[in-house]
């Protein structure tokens, strides 16, 4: 196609590739989801529909990208997909991958809010999304850890937080001021002497978060086959090898993905998934 005089225009644009190797987190959030869950009236601390409905609206993500996703962890209004270290996605660039996937849980969040949620959506739920690289392994182990540790101290504040409002009858403001410093082991013990909680029973899902990661093969799941492929017909990436995934072609179900609510601080799960945060450092 001859060019117009037009396209020096292309000139302005910006690069905004991701650095190779790296573990990249794409991580969005609710935009005022507080008045957000008030409009909609999202049950106290935590509603399961709504978690539910994100925990869908993550799978499906998972499923579209899914020879490049590792794992998606969500909690609250928020959830995190984790970019393999070798992916080539969109020859990963970053503003690709965040508007796609960020419109992408957007609108399944809307498409499947009426199968998970009983009340009308009365205003469009948004998302924002940033890009995070990580380039060694422990740095990854570290964010996710980061996220799950905020996840239990976010809902063991809030499960003691509603249980003296809702059941003892404190004013906002009252359960704020007596909660203020409190330790987690002030809290549990709160819980337990004045409202016969134990915490520790409470729901995994909003204790730990939920992680939804591909299941394994009945076969049991092996180190991914992978096949060295040259990309000559892109100018950009022209004599650079890849290593791509030899999945099945077969695109994935539902059903091929777990939603775990699992420590993922500990070693154990990752001993347990070794093959997931492959390559190694
Ligand atoms: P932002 O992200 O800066 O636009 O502001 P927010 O309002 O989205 O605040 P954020 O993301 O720090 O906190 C999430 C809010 O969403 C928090 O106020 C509680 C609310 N939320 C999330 N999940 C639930 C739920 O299951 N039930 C209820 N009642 N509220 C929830
Ligand atoms: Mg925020
Ligand atoms: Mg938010
Ligand atoms: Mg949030
Ligand atoms: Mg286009």
């Amino acid at each position: 196609m001859a060019c117009s005089r037009f396209e020096y225009v292309k000139l302005f644009e910006s690069h905004d590739r991701l650095l190779p190797g790296c573990w990249a987190v794409i991580r969005l959030d609710g935009r005022c989801f507080t008045s957000f869950a008030k409009k909609h009236s999202f049950r106290k601390p935590n509603d399961e529909r709504a978690l539910n409905l994100s925990n869908a609206a993550a799978k499906q993500v998972l499923k579209t990208f899914d020879n490049h996703l590792v794992l998606a962890y969500g909690q609250s209004d928020e959830y995190s997909f984790v970019l393999k270290r070798e992916s080539n996605l969109f020859s990963r660039r970053e503003s690709k991958i965040l508007s796609t996937v960020v419109s992408m849980f957007t609108s399944v969040y809307v498409l499947m809010w009426s199968k998970f949620m009983d009340v009308e959506l009365q205003e469009p739920p948004t998302f924002d999304g940033r890009i995070v690289l990580y380039p060694l392994t422990c740095h990854l182990r570290d964010y996710l850890s980061w996220r799950q540790a905020d996840t239990h101290v976010n809902n063991l504040f809030n499960t003691a937080f509603w249980a003296l409002v809702d059941q003892d009858g404190k004013s906002l403001k009252e359960a704020e001021k007596l909660l203020k410093g409190t330790n987690s082991k002030e809290k549990n013990e709160l819980l337990f002497s004045q409202f016969g909680i134990n915490y520790n029973n409470e729901p995994q899902m909003f204790r730990k978060g939920s992680l939804i990661i591909r299941r394994p093969g009945n076969e049991g799941y092996e180190f991914p086959k992978r096949r060295r492929v040259d990309q000559p017909s892109n100018e950009d990436h022209k004599g650079t090898t890849y290593l791509v995934d030899m999945q099945k072609d077969l695109a994935p179900s539902d059903d091929d993905y777990h939603v775990l609510h699992t420590d993922i601080i500990k070693d154990d799960f990752w001993k347990q998934h070794h093959y997931l945060l492959w390559p190694p450092d």
